[in-house]
């Protein structure tokens, strides 16, 4: 059902590599992606809409949805999926709303300052994934960042739907009119991160596109990165536990198939310094897989190279596995569980305890859900309203502070032979300038 790393006695030395993960080759998808991405840049939307019917199976005349669409679809909505996603939505902007940077004004000497100017970009797409389940969450956790940044322009995009004639998933149209966001396409893959990157007529280019998707739309940010701005690639979904003998293990089995529910490809690994919790957490996982919906690609995910249960000598141990494996969604679940979770360096989220199962913020905890996946929790964030920023440099010296650094400045141009630099300074003061 799933396997067992030993690593009691001592750690291997690149424990990274020794740790499982989910085989995830945008690589290899690039040279797939690279003709759609050509495609849509040539001919716009005709080329959306052509590899729109043969990925999606539906022919658009427009990938617009209109926006009286979207307005039904909130007025159609199950009421009570309507107040979770308020309240949803309610939390995460009390969250990022914290999250918003003041501008810093820092005197570097007398008459001369670098100020830091925080400025939101200006147009931005939001990828909302088709797939396995339909993900109205998604909406919100890349809208309401955005939206406290203070991004202007905002578009969302999400697969078409065969059975909901070619719109993305009515709850997606709903989550996207309660957060006032009206310009939707019914587009994904490959194609939809081209039509942002280069503009059709129907959609405007971005500057920024942001959002989890499949191995092609991960492929696609990776080519066209440069060309439009992106989050991170995300792959398939992980969660780590680091639990010890004190957790429960009907818990620990429930959080891991929560997260081994999204995909035959998703990661559930338990580090545990426990035996008899490893024991009880493989009886427990046995049980409620039984039982859980989507039977298969649970099994299929627990039984997949990516995951695994790891023993460790103790908690130590496990902290340093966990560090290596930089998991997406980290759960501690141990004494003093505040503590050791202080301790961690790498993880895209951490829940700590008993009472905060990676679930709860995937919808409602308030913190966000598009994290860094694969090991790149290690060097990235996950998404906030710092995505949505740039930080300008403004500089301002007046006459003396400039002279000041003459000297400093033509010093340096000329150590990189590059004396046009010093003698910009120069010319300012009537120094001689070389010819
Ligand atoms: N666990 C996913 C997010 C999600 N879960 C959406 C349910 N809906 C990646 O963080
Ligand atoms: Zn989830």
């Amino acid at each position: 059902m799933i396997s067992r790393i030993d690593l009691r006695g001592s750690l291997p030395g690149d424990l990274r590599a020794t740790l499982p993960r989910a085989d995830f080759d945008v690589e290899a998808a690039l040279e797939k992606v690279r003709p759609i991405c050509e495609d849509v840049r040539h001919r716009g939307s005709a080329a959306v809409r052509e590899h729109t019917e043969r990925f999606d199976g539906v022919d658009l005349e427009s990938a617009r949805v209109p926006a009286e669409a979207v307005a039904e679809a909130l007025a159609a909505l199950d009421p009570a999926v309507r107040d979770a996603l308020e309240e949803a939505i309610r939390r995460a902007r009390l969250v990022h709303r914290d999250q918003r940077r003041t501008d810093t004004t820092t005197r570097v000497v007398p008459g001369g300052t670098v100020t830091e100017r925080w400025v939101p970009v200006g147009r931005v797409g939001l990828y909302v994934p088709g797939g396995n389940a339909v993900y109205p969450s998604s909406v919100v956790m890349n809208v309401v960042p955005a939206q406290e940044a203070g991004v202007g322009s905002l578009a969302v995009t999400s697969p078409p739907q065969k059975e909901f004639g070619g719109r993305p998933h009515p709850a997606i149209l709903a989550a996207c009119a309660l957060l006032g966001v009206d310009e939707v396409y019914a587009a994904g893959g490959a194609q939809a991160v081209a039509m942002f990157a280069y503009g059709t007529a129907e959609c405007p280019r971005a500057d920024l596109v942001t959002g989890p998707g499949n191995i092609y739309v991960a492929a696609a940010k990776r080519l066209l990165k440069g060309v439009i701005g992106i989050d991170s690639e995300a792959g398939p979904t992980e969660i780590a536990i680091l639990a010890d003998a004190t957790a429960d293990p009907v818990h620990v089995a429930a959080d891991l198939i929560s997260q081994a529910e999204h995909d035959v490809l998703a990661a559930a690994v338990l580090v545990t310094d426990s035996a008899d919790l490893a024991d009880a957490v493989e009886a427990e996982l046995r049980a409620q897989v039984a039982r859980t919906k989507h039977t298969e690609r649970v099994t299929a995910a627990l039984a997949g190279r990516q995951s695994g249960i790891v023993l460790v000598d103790d908690v130590d141990a496990g902290l340093a596995v966990v560090d290596a494996y930089a998991a997406e969604h980290l759960e501690v679940q141990t004494a003093d569980a505040g503590a050791v979770a202080a301790r961690v360096r790498n993880a895209g989220a951490i829940f700590v305890g008993p009472h905060a199962p990676v679930s709860l913020g995937d919808y409602l905890a308030g913190s966000n859900h598009v994290l860094p996946t694969g090991g790149c929790a290690c060097h990235s964030s996950g998404l906030s309203v710092q995505s949505f920023l740039r930080g300008i440099h403004v500089v301002a010296y007046d006459r003396n502070a400039l002279a000041n650094a003459t000297a400093r400045v033509v010093t340096l141009a000329e150590a990189e032979d590059l004396p046009a630099h010093g003698a910009a300074l120069k010319a300012r003061f009537d120094w001689e300038i070389p010819s």
